[in-house]
């Protein structure tokens, strides 16, 4: 008998099944837009003790790590068969990204993944890594999901071992298990953050994409663009038009990124994405909301200034710090919305709203004026209003 193995298995086993069944709880009162909840709901040490350990006390006498995961994070979002799941980013020790699902009853904590992590099929090109999974539920009766490949760029300089490209990657599933994999969408430049939109528009397929120059810099890729494309099994941007721009002194002046597909509401398409700008700390990651036409889902209608979430207290640290990323959230019947959002590419957390109140905030909420005297101008309308109110 193995006594180190068979005491570290249980310690092991112990803190991973007090973690998958930890409740988790509100932060209130919070801002009124959501409520932050208090634990994180997937980190890497919610990954299966079986995914970690041999479990063989033969071949894993000290009972130590095998397979390490450093992270777990950028997560799509689907309700499923009354199950609230996450196609979650996890990343190896060894840098690489896969896709795995971790399944709720509510949507909010007792995330435990699925014994097997999703096999992406690869294309001719094979992927390095991938990452981000958007996914739609498509009118067409297939559920997408489309993230990023990324692969060595082919004409970078000998010894420039960084330089990579991206590109969407395109897969699709009637049971979350199978994954039949499509080409890689064509485009002129690079692409991050490509979403299906639900619906067909004009009988096309249509794409929310993000053209950037390089790898890392959007570059002349002016924001949030907006695609239609005739055979999502051959996807090809042939026209993009920019229908999110990026904007000086803002909270996405330097990048933008769809994020999840946006909710249909009564008073046009809800939409969450993320934001980046430079300062001294490197790329600070924010999220905001805009809403455009329900007709025309690429008009935009409204805007609020700034973001709806960033990064606070221990969400701030992490393998790439000051970020927050989303890539899914949950709209129930109730119009209830889980936003699923992860910090500083490590963890995912949740944060719980409605329908109203997101449309509340972003029809309500004054827009970007530009300068430090429009700020002055919208809160000074603000105070007056309240000492009105307050007399
Ligand atoms: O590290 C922060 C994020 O950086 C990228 O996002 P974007 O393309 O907008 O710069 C992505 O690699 C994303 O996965 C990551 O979270």
């Amino acid at each position: 008998m193995n006594e180190l193995f068979n005491r570290r298995l249980a310690a092991v086993t112990a803190e991973y099944e007090d973690l998958v069944k930890r409740k988790n709880e509100p932060v209130l009162p919070g801002n009124g837009i959501f409520e932050r909840y208090k634990y994180p709901v997937l980190t890497a040490a919610h990954a299966p003790v079986f995914w970690r350990y041999d479990m063989s006390p033969e071949t894993n006498p000290y009972f130590m790590e095998r397979f390490g995961i450093n992270g777990t994070f950028n997560a799509g979002a689907i309700k499923w068969q009354g199950k609230y799941l996450m196609v979650v980013r996890v990343e190896g020790n060894d840098r690489k990204s896969f896709f795995a699902i971790a399944e709720s009853p509510n949507g909010i904590d007792n995330f435990k993944f699925w014994d097997y992590p999703i096999t992406i099929p690869e294309t001719e090109n094979p992927d390095v890594n991938v990452y981000d999974m958007r996914l739609t539920a498509h009118e067409d009766g297939w559920v997408y999901g489309v993230f990023c490949s990324e692969r060595k760029d082919p004409d970078a300089p000998a010894g420039d071992l960084s330089s990579a490209t991206a590109a969407a990657g395109i897969v699709r599933s009637k049971d979350l298990k199978s994954w039949e994999r499509l080409p890689d969408l064509i485009s002129k430049s690079q692409q991050r953050n490509v979403v299906l939109h639900p619906e067909f528009v004009n009988g096309k397929y249509a794409l929310y994409t993000r053209p950037q120059d390089g790898f890392i810099d959007a570059g002349s890729g002016g924001g949030i663009g907006w695609a239609l494309v005739d055979d999502i099994t051959k996807a090809e941007v042939k026209e993009e038009s920019i229908i999110n721009s990026r904007y000086y002194h803002t909270i996405k002046e330097l990048k933008n990124g769809e994020g999840p597909h946006p909710i249909k509401t009564s008073k046009g398409w809800l939409h969450l994405a993320h934001g980046v700008r430079g300062c001294a700390a490197g790329l600070r990651y924010v999220l905001y909301l805009y809403v455009t036409d329900l007709e025309n889902p690429g008009k935009l209608i409204a805007e609020p200034a700034g973001h709806a979430l960033a990064p606070i207290g221990d969400e701030r640290v992490g393998d790439v710090s000051n970020v927050l990323f989303t890539n899914g959230w949950i709209a129930d019947e109730d119009g209830t919305v889980y936003i699923y959002y992860a910090s500083c590419d490590t963890r995912m957390h949740v944060a719980v709203s409605s329908v109203d109140r997101l449309l509340d905030y972003c029809f309500n909420t004054a827009p970007d004026g530009y300068r430090s005297a429009t700020s002055v101008q919208t809160l000074n309308a603000l105070i007056t209003k309240n000492l009105e109110i307050m007399k």
